[in-house]
Parts: C-alpha cells; structure tokens; sequence
C-alpha cells in the first residue's frame, strides 16, 4: 500500500478514512488535521469565529453548506467566498442539490408538510459530519453564540428532552470514529457581540435572516430570553454557564448509547438507518405518491 501524500510505501492505514500513510506524512497528517476545522455559513458569527480562529493561528478551512434557500442562500455564498478570497483562505462549498439525494431544504419541506427547519437541521448535522470526514477534519467548530445556546438550553428544558441536556455542551468528544470533535467556540459570546466584532474588522456578511425563520421556535424562545436580558442583565450568561457547571453533569448518563452505522448511507446511526436517510426516505415515498397521483 502506498502513502496516499507522496506515494512511498505506507506504514499507516486509516481506515475510516479510506487512506494510508508513510510515518513522516503520518506525522504530518495528525498534526494538521488535529487543527482543521470550522464550518461557516456567510453571516456574523460563522464569519467572526473564523476570523478569530485564524487570528489565533489555527490552521482552518472553511465549509459552506448551501441549502438552496433561494436568494438566502446565494447571497450567503457570495458573502463567504468573497471573504476567503480576500484573505486566500480555503473554503470547501457543499451544495445540497448537487449531492447524491439533490435535495435541497424547500423539497424537502414541501413533500414532508413540515416546517423547513425541521429537515434543516438534520440535514445540516449529516452533510457537516460527512464533510468533516471527507475532509479529514479533526475539529469542527460552528459559530452557535451565547444567545443560540441559551434558546436551545431554554427549549431543551421546556420538554425536558433528556438526551439532549446530556449532550448539551460546547465541547463534544467524538463517540464514533466517523465523528470530528465538536466544539463550539462562541458559546459565551452575545449575538450582539459577536456584530460588533464583525463590524469592526471590516467582516462583510449577510444580513437577510433566512426567509424560514419568521416564527421559528428558536425566535421565540430568543425573544422570551431578551426579554429576561432587558431588565435582568447577565440572565443568557448564567443560565447557559451555570447550567454547564452544576446541572449538565447531572444529565451526562442520559445520553444515548453509541451509534452504529447508517445501512443506507454509512455514517454514524442511532437506528438501522441514520436520521436523514429516514428523512431521504420519507421525503421520496411522497414525491413517488405525488407523482402516481398527478
Ligand atoms: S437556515 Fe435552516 Fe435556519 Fe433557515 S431553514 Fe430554519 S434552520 S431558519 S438557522
Ligand atoms: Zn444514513
């Protein structure tokens, strides 16, 4: 077997992902890979995290996942690459109707009659993991800020969703060898901050919010939390960080166990089959029955 860098003999294999290394480009190898990461999405905070991240000296690349979100969506794409090209930084661009399923968000939230950020999230849990892997990414880090974590904190605790609260921390060890580690850098950081951030290093990013989120849960929860915010400064902080120092460990056995893989697609799967291919699945029943019926 030959080193998938500079074709002398290999020493190494790695299997989950699908190449092998001779010892000095091994060495090469983990030491880059252990600081790859980042996934952006051309608005303040993705763009912010990785202009500090490349202040600080990590190696990075950028991931775009584009969600074919109409003019969202291009306007999103324009932003990102504009700013890697103007500071020659990598960036990889996923496009969701360019992939195997070439299904974007809004197909898919009108053949399930679900709200689109329902199949959003899953969607953009599976292609970040599938990037990450493909890319060799060690770490990947999105830019979620104080105020994303508190609404998702506050809507975790509203149902009680258990394996969530376990789950909920801003540094996730991988628990499968297909996973990166996941961290989220911005946790303590306002969505207020995190603009004036962008403002003055001159970040240019998109400021239309996605067409999808008027009425979103998320808004309303963030909504309810500044309200708290007005008249009880520091509310967002505590919450998120005293719930990480007394209460999340309290969850940590509430998670689920390991996952396998994914009979469809591979990746990591808590079932037979991962989330999004049951949602890959649904959506294409309906499209088959909208069809015979047309
Ligand atoms: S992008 Fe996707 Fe958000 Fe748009 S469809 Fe909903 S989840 S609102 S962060
Ligand atoms: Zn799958």
């Amino acid at each position: 077997m030959k080193c998938k860098r500079c074709a002398a003999k290999a020493t190494v294999q790695l299997r989950s992902h699908n190449s092998a290394f001779c010892k000095d480009c091994f060495v090469f190898f983990f030491q880059r890979s252990v600081e790859r990461s980042i996934d952006v999405s051309g608005g303040k905070d993705s763009l912010a995290l990785w202009d500090t991240l490349v202040a600080l000296g990590y190696q990075t690349e950028g991931l775009y996942l584009g969600l074919g979100i109409g003019d969202y969506s291009s306007a999103s794409e324009r932003k990102v690459s504009s700013y890697a090209a103007a500071r020659a930084l990598p960036l990889r661009i996923v496009r969701l109707e360019e992939e195997g399923d070439g299904l974007a968000i809004p197909e898919a939230a009108f053949f399930t009659r679900r709200q689109p950020c329902a199949a959003c999230g899953t969607f953009k849990r599976h292609y970040f993991d599938r990037a990450a892997l493909d890319g060799g990414f060690a770490v990947l880090a999105t830019g979620h800020n104080l105020d994303d974590e508190a609404a998702r904190l506050l809507g975790n605790v509203l149902h009680w969703q258990l394996p969530y609260l376990a789950k909920r921390q801003p540094v996730l060890a991988p628990t499968h060898a297909k996973f990166a580690r996941k961290v989220r850098p911005l946790y303590r950081t306002s969505e207020y901050e995190t603009a004036v951030y962008a403002f003055l290093r001159g970040i240019d990013y998109v400021v239309e919010e996605c067409p999808n989120s008027h009425g979103a849960t998320q808004l309303v929860y963030k909504e309810l939390l500044n309200r708290l915010e007005e008249t009880m400064p520091g509310s967002k902080l505590a919450f998120v960080s005293d719930f990480l120092r007394h209460a999340q460990p309290l969850f940590a056995g509430s998670s689920d166990n390991p996952p396998g893989d994914c009979a469809r697609c591979g990746m990591p799967a808590f079932a037979d089959i991962c989330g999004y291919c049951r949602l890959v699945g649904e959506i294409e029943r309906r499209r088959s029955q909208a069809v015979a019926n047309s």
